[in-house]
């Protein structure tokens, strides 16, 4: 029997959200345990949670005895072991485009509106609620302005970021738009990805993904 997949989840987690996205587009069956970000403190962590991940974060994903970090590491690994449909696109300029877009969601947007930023902000040098919402609006709003001009440069247009096919790209921007709107930013300024949007949310796997069609949602 093949070695079972158990993705350590919240269903908020856009981070957890990518690599559901992934699972689901390569139609891989996975067991979800909910880790719940917020009650009892933050349940990752909890010792037992940060001995599976020392980050403290979600997502986790078991693949029988081994535990893998990182959501687009992860979704890298999944599209070696298990390539179709790739996630990566076939020519090195394209693989370096969708990682290009993968990462400035992942590396330059997300952390900076995470939960445990969002606390130090408040907790620790105690910024009301509209002073953390213009931090928010502030990196969101830059990041995908980059994200649009990006799309719209590019050489190439298809219905998804890079191509005509779902990337690691897509795995990465959908989650975060969840995000934004989450956070009641506009998206009104950026067509393309809106365009690219509305292709993914079209396709099952991205539909199955989604926050609210998770067992955890609230
Ligand atoms: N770079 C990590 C980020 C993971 C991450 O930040 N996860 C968030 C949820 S989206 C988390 O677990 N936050 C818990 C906390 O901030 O305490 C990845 O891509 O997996």
């Amino acid at each position: 029997m093949a070695d079972a997949l158990v993705l350590h989840t919240y269903w908020r987690s856009s981070a957890a959200y990518r690599v559901r996205i992934a699972l689901h587009l390569k139609g891989l069956a996975f067991e979800s345990v909910p880790v719940h970000l917020v009650q009892d403190g933050g349940q990752q962590r909890t010792p037992a949670f940060a001995a599976r991940n020392p980050q403290r974060l979600v997502p986790t994903l078991q693949h029988g005895d081994a535990v893998l970090t990182q959501s687009l590491a992860i979704i890298e690994y999944l599209d070696e072991v298990w390539p179709q449909p790739p996630l990566l696109p076939s020519t090195p300029l394209d693989r370096q485009r969708a990682r290009a877009l993968a990462q400035l969601v992942a590396c330059d947007i997300h952390p900076l509106g995470n939960l445990r930023v969002l606390q130090f902000l408040e907790h620790t040098w105690s910024l009301d609620a509209a002073q953390r919402g213009q931090w928010i609006e502030r990196w969101i709003g830059d990041g995908l302005a980059a994200f649009e001009a990006l799309l719209t440069r590019a050489p190439h247009r298809g219905d998804f970021c890079v191509g005509d096919a779902p990337t690691i790209a897509d795995c990465a921007l959908v989650p975060q738009l969840y995000n934004a709107r989450r956070f009641g930013i506009s998206l009104e300024a950026f067509p393309r990805i809106r365009a690219v949007e509305a292709a993914c949310l079209a396709l099952p796997a991205f539909d199955a993904a989604r926050p609210e069609a998770q067992p955890d949602a609230a």
